[in-house]
């Protein structure tokens, strides 16, 4: 067989249904792109079909092309282009898109200011190709002369480079671009013969904002064909290592991913080494020797016999070191180690404690992509006690809901509530908080909702104090039971709003009133650090999906794990209680 021919073949073997979705993505992006705007109809072709194949969990890659057009959103050309991926690990419409827009160049358009009418405009007046380029031009004053720009979109352009911290070599990825890529590889090699235990480590597994690389730890009998299979895998554009058992490749994006593989019986060791944080290894190596062991990426020893104390699992190592076992989130060495040393460590939060959501959209909402009667199958599927749809109010213009158009909502859910008798569904409301910390509706109105979320989506540049302002009067207004996605950050896109910490965690705890754990990896908003702020002070939390489709309600657990982050326990977190204590402390507020 030749090597081209063994080289195809393993990819056929390889593309995943998440790895067909992935491309979707790609085309979605690059043809926004093209065609200079998200609206285009090519672009919601590839987003239509997205969601089909998201709805309907079939794997696609098992489907003919009559079954693909069969799904929901999919049409003729998408099927092809599945097909051809499926057949050949690529499309050739992709391969054309990457070959016009290279990744550095698809980059800039993350850049707030920059559209994609305005990106393809800089770059055929400017030949702007990427950010060094750019920078330069704004340096040079150049941009400002562009038709439609001006000086004030150069300086906002360039303070959005600044803050978002885009230049340098030591660019992060945020942590929403990094997982789907870890997911998809790790799914991809637990499959491979000989490969007993797959798990990412490092900073995702500590699920950090932002992914300087990805540490992938296998363990199996026969590193080789691994790390082949990594060196050739679709994610790999560039392999800068290839060894006996350890690959890292680069991807088209610029992310590293390193893949190590270990002995079966040293994989505990292994991901407890590669998982980090580097600060708490070096305090777990400490404690180790104060104990006459040694403790390494291999397992933990006995200093003088060398014998084997322990190294199969992360629970025995921590257990022969005397401690309770640590979670990855808050492997920071950040008190978690003299905690678990004294037995000490709170009960944090599990995604099995939660037992029920309190931010999330049906299509009422002008940005929600499933029905009404979709979002509650997939809540009851999720095993969801109870849930708060709320869909957008008034004042989010296109995307909120009038009165009227709230109140046959409302009949509407009371008639899925009907058929749904294991689940009690909660009429909510996501409130906007205008520039003031006005609500929306009037008082009256606000009181027919049995949950509000109020969240800011707008006047991000307000001064600190103004924002201050803003939060605590949304705060302070009785029909509010939770403030939603609190700074309203895009992790690495868009910096959050600046407001006193203190004070609007004060008002919070005062109020009584929920702070949400976001769940989205592009939020994950409140950060770890007001989380945890936030909970030494008694504010209690609630940990929600802010789910627009059916497809989104993972994000619990994304949530689950910023919370824990934070070191909240169960008990400080709302959607933890049963039913009926849940129902009395959100009706105690009005
Ligand atoms: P990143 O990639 O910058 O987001 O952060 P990490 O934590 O993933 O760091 P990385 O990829 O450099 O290394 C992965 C893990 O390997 C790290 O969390 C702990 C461990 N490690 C790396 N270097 C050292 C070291 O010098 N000493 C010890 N004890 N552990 C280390
Ligand atoms: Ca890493
Ligand atoms: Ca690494
Ligand atoms: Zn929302």
């Amino acid at each position: 067989m030749s090597a081209g021919r063994s080289r195809a073949s393993i990819l056929v073997a390889m593309v995943s249904t998440r790895d067909v979705v992935a491309a979707l993505q790609e085309l979605a992006e690059l043809t926004t792109l093209e065609e200079e705007s998200p609206q285009s109809f090519k672009v919601r072709a590839y987003e239509n079909a997205i969601s089909g194949i998201m709805g309907s969990g079939e794997d696609v890659t098992a489907l003919s092309k009559t079954e693909l057009i069969a799904i929901k959103g999919i049409g003729k050309s998408t099927a092809d282009k599945i097909r051809q991926f499926v057949d050949s690990g690529f499309i050739d419409k992709l391969e054309a898109l990457r070959e016009a827009y290279p990744p550095e160049f698809v980059r800039l358009s993350k850049i707030p200011g920059i559209g994609p009418k305005t990106l393809k405009l800089m770059r055929r007046e400017l030949g702007i190709e990427n950010l060094d380029q750019l920078q330069a031009a704004i340096a040079d004053e150049k941009l400002r002369a562009l038709p439609g720009l001006g000086k004030t979109s150069e300086e906002k352009i360039a303070k959005a480079i600044e803050r978002l911290g885009l230049h340098g070599k030591d660019r992060r990825t945020p942590i929403a671009e990094a997982m789907p890529i870890a997911k998809r590889l790790v799914e991809a090699l637990s499959e491979l013969d000989g490969v007993s235990d797959v798990a990412y480590c490092g900073s995702l597994r500590r699920h950090s904002e932002t992914i300087g690389d990805i540490d992938i730890t296998v363990a199996g009998t026969n590193p080789l064909p691994v790390m082949d299979f990594v060196a050739g895998h679709p994610i790999a554009t560039e392999v800068i290592g290839h060894g006996e058992t350890k690959t890292s490749v680069l991807t088209r994006e610029g992310l590293q991913v390193d893949v190590r593989v270990v002995a079966p019986e040293e994989f505990g060791a292994a991901t407890m080494y590669f998982t980090g944080s580097k600060a708490h290894n070096i305090a777990l190596r400490q404690r180790a020797i104060d104990r006459g062991r040694l403790l390494n990426e291999y397992g933990l020893f006995d200093n003088e016999t060398d014998e084997v104390i322990a190294r199969e699992t992360e629970a025995s190592i921590y257990e022969a070191l005397g401690m309770q076992f640590v979670p990855p989130t808050i492997r920071e060495n950040t008190g978690e180690i003299e905690k678990a040393a004294a037995g000490d460590l709170p009960h944090l939060v599990t995604l099995a404690d939660i037992r029920g959501d309190l931010h999330y959209h049906t299509d009422r909402s002008g940005d929600g992509m499933s029905s009404p009667e979709d979002m509650i199958a997939a809540a009851v599927g999720f095993g969801h006690e109870y849930v708060a749809v709320t869909d957008h109010g008034v004042d989010l213009s296109i995307n909120g809901a009038t009165a009227d158009e709230m109140l046959a909502h409302r009949d509407r859910l009371r008639a899925i509530q009907e058929d749904n008798p294991d689940i009690r569904i909660l009429f909510g409301c996501e409130l906007n908080i205008g520039p003031d910390g006005s609500l929306d509706y009037d008082a009256d109105f606000r009181r027919e909702f049995e949950w509000n979320v109020a969240s800011v989506h707008s006047h991000f540049d307000l001064s600190a104090e103004e924002q201050t302002v803003r939060l605590i009067k949304a705060i302070s207004d009785p029909t509010v039971n939770a403030i939603g996605h609190i700074s309203g950050r895009y992790i690495g896109r868009r910096p959050g709003i600046e407001f006193d910490v203190d004070s609007v965690i004060e008002a919070l705890e005062i109020a009584d009133v929920g702070l949400e754990v976001n769940g989205a990896l592009e939020r994950l908003d409140a950060g770890a650090d007001l989380i945890r702020q936030a909970v030494r002070a008694g504010v209690r939390l609630v940990i929600c999906t802010d789910s627009h489709h059916v497809s989104e309600l993972v994000r619990m657990e994304y949530g689950v794990r910023q919370a824990q982050r934070g070191w909240a326990a169960v008990t400080d977190v709302a959607n933890t209680m049963p039913l009926d204590e849940f129902l009395e402390w959100s009706r105690a507020r009005r």
